[in-house]
């Protein structure tokens, strides 16, 4: 089996933070999968590295402002007064306000941002991050035990290099708010794998597939309960076959959430741990740039060995892995066999009952024989360093190696300096995308009349004429242009300072941007730009593509705050 780089994301804080004792939701299960990690001795095979934490400022390229201000704001005493009696932000029972959920939020997006600017980067094939899939956080609201959209903003990035990516969900619930996030462009796919049928969160038929310049870039397959490996890998295989053919991605994500897994307390699906295991086989194996990510999983320990068992996987060694166990910190968890598998049940697969399984496949595959050839992106110019970046002096997503041992075998990285700016010629795929924009803003909006919420806005300020400050932003989801205002041109600092910019500091017309605005300002550079973002907001109700262009390379700031150790174990029996 060929090698490929693997670079896996862990920070050590995550495993301390508990959304309740009676939550099913349970943090720890990444450390848990890291202890096996470490007693498997797979750390020193890859890159291990911790992600810089995602600043508030980071998480506003998809989420409103006003909702990241309420996450960096809330907690258990306060939530009742801020969520407005629970009516806004955190609705219902699935999403509490626990202590440090932002940090946690931090954590989970922090790690898929690293691990998106890495892959582009050409520094790694594969970059691993159980802390993030957290697929139904909405733009403006938590949803399904997920905060922040840790995936939509990796894509975001993705995009910033590629012309295109493929995101897979084989969590049990289907990928919503990664589906509604993209639903009107054709430079993502999206295509969830999922339960249907009075199951949350209740959408992803056959028959949404997308809108506006994005119908047939959402595929979903619906499914029923006791879907066994061979039925799940039928139609998973030749669905993705037939996306890849379509669609060639440059990028591809895989969510892994972990409780289509037979036995877990919330799914209903009947995969064995090499079912499950054997999509990150089929995805490995077409050598594209890989992200894999966490995602549900209730049954904590079968999470540890199915997200152990995928590293493996990623790493190439899974055939070299004893099922044995080693012994390992959370050893007594998986007795009493002490096994990495996770096996069957003899439910019924109803899927196979009324034929329903075949009916699904063959639509979905029929679907995307509908599509055109894969669309494409012209060459043009995104900025996209960071400030450490700009000044040679670092990278804006990694903290650092983990310890010492990784901090050895980063050194040892076969692209040891590169930092950010030239994709690794060695790496297949790994086309850097430079955006020209003003020759792209001198071009007429196109004629596709159809709903689009990003070409949509993009017109709007297209028909408001030039810009007051000169700079065009082109969107990544689009390719279509519009105006943002520029950070001062000096005068700032990379983080340290604590003025808000003046109205006057914004520069001329044609002067080069040097650095971006600090973190500790990020409300006053925002507001600044609010009133624009909201309208576009609420006029599509999709993407908040603004965001995104207005924060490009802004400055990846570290929230620290010290946890209790305190652990929330899990007792399961077998
Ligand atoms: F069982 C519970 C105990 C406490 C709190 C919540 C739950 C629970 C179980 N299932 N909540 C759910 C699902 N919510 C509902 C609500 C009832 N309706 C009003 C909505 O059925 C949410 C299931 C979320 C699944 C999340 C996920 O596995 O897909 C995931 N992926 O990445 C991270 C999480
Ligand atoms: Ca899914």
């Amino acid at each position: 089996m060929s090698k490929r780089r693997v670079t896996y994301y862990y920070d050590p804080d995550v495993g301390a933070f508990t959304y309740g004792l009676t939550h099913p939701m349970k943090p720890q299960r990444m450390r848990a999968t890291h202890e096996l990690l470490i007693a498997y001795d797979m750390l020193p095979k890859m890159h291990v590295l911790r992600a810089k934490r995602a600043s508030a400022e980071t998480m506003t390229r998809f989420h409103t402002d006003e909702y990241v201000q309420f996450l960096s704001r809330v907690t258990p005493e306060n939530a009742p007064q801020l969520s407005y009696s629970g009516t806004r932000f955190l609705v219902g029972e699935d999403n509490p306000a626990f202590d440090g959920v932002f940090e946690f939020c931090s954590i989970s997006a922090g790690g898929s941002l690293a691990a998106a600017h890495r892959l582009m980067n050409g520094q790694t094939d594969i970059a691993i991050n159980w802390a993030g899939g957290l697929h139904h956080a909405k733009k403006r609201e938590a949803s399904g035990f997920c905060y922040v959209n840790d995936i939509v903003l990796a894509i975001l990035e993705m995009l910033r290099t590629v012309p295109r990516v493929l995101y897979i969900d084989i969590d049990c619930h289907h990928g919503d708010g990664v589906e509604e996030a993209f639903y009107t462009t054709n430079r993502v796919m999206t295509c969830s794998f999922h339960k249907f049928g009075e199951y949350f969160p209740g959408t992803g038929t056959l028959d949404d597939r997308g809108r506006g310049k994005g119908r047939g870039y959402a595929v979903n397959v619906p499914l029923k309960d006791g879907v066994t490996d061979e039925a799940y890998r039928s139609v998973f295989e030749p669905v993705i076959d037939k996306i890849l053919d379509v669609f060639q991605p440059s990028a591809i994500v895989l969510q892994c959430g972990a409780d289509s897994l037979s036995g877990d307390k919330l799914g209903c699906l009947n995969l064995t741990m090499q079912g499950h295991a054997s999509c990150v086989q089929y995805i490995r194996k077409k050598n594209i740039p890989l992200m894999l990510l966490g995602g549900g999983g209730y049954t904590v320990k079968n999470v540890a060995r199915t997200w152990t068992y995928e590293t493996a996987c990623a790493l190439g060694i899974e055939d070299d892995i004893d099922l044995n166990m080693p012994w390992n910190e959370y050893f007594e968890w998986f007795g009493p066999r002490y096994r990495l598998e996770v096996p069957a049940s003899n439910m019924e697969d109803m899927n196979l009952r009324d034929n329903s399984l075949n009916r699904v496949r063959e639509t979905a595959l029929r679907y995307l024989s509908e599509l055109r050839p894969a669309p494409s992106v012209g060459l043009q110019d995104v900025p996209r360093e960071s400030v450490g970046e700009h000044l040679g002096v670092g990278d804006a997503y990694e903290q650092g190696p983990l310890d010492d041992l990784d901090e050895k075998l980063a050194r040892e990285s076969p692209l040891p300096n590169i930092h950010a700016i030239l994709p690794d010629p060695r790496a297949p795929g790994h086309t850097r995308f430079v955006y020209n924009l003003q020759e792209k803003a001198a071009q007429p909006a196109d004629s596709d009349s159809e709903y689009d919420s990003d070409t949509s806005l993009a017109r709007t300020r297209a028909r408001s004429g030039p810009a007051r400050h000169g700079k065009k932003r082109m969107s990544l989801l689009t390719g279509e242009c519009f105006d943002v205002p520029r950070p001062p041109p000096e005068g700032y600092d990379l983080g340290c300072g604590h003025e808000p910019w003046p109205q006057s500091d914004i520069p001329a017309q044609g002067m080069k941007r040097r650095f971006f605005p600090s973190a500790a300002r990020w409300e006053y550079a925002l507001d600044r730009h609010l009133a624009e973002r909201e309208r576009a907001g609420m006029r599509n109700g999709r993407v908040d593509v603004g965001a995104l262009m207005m924060n490009g390379g802004a400055v990846e700031r570290a929230r620290t705050a010290e946890l209790g150790e305190e652990m929330d174990v899990d007792a399961e029996d077998d």
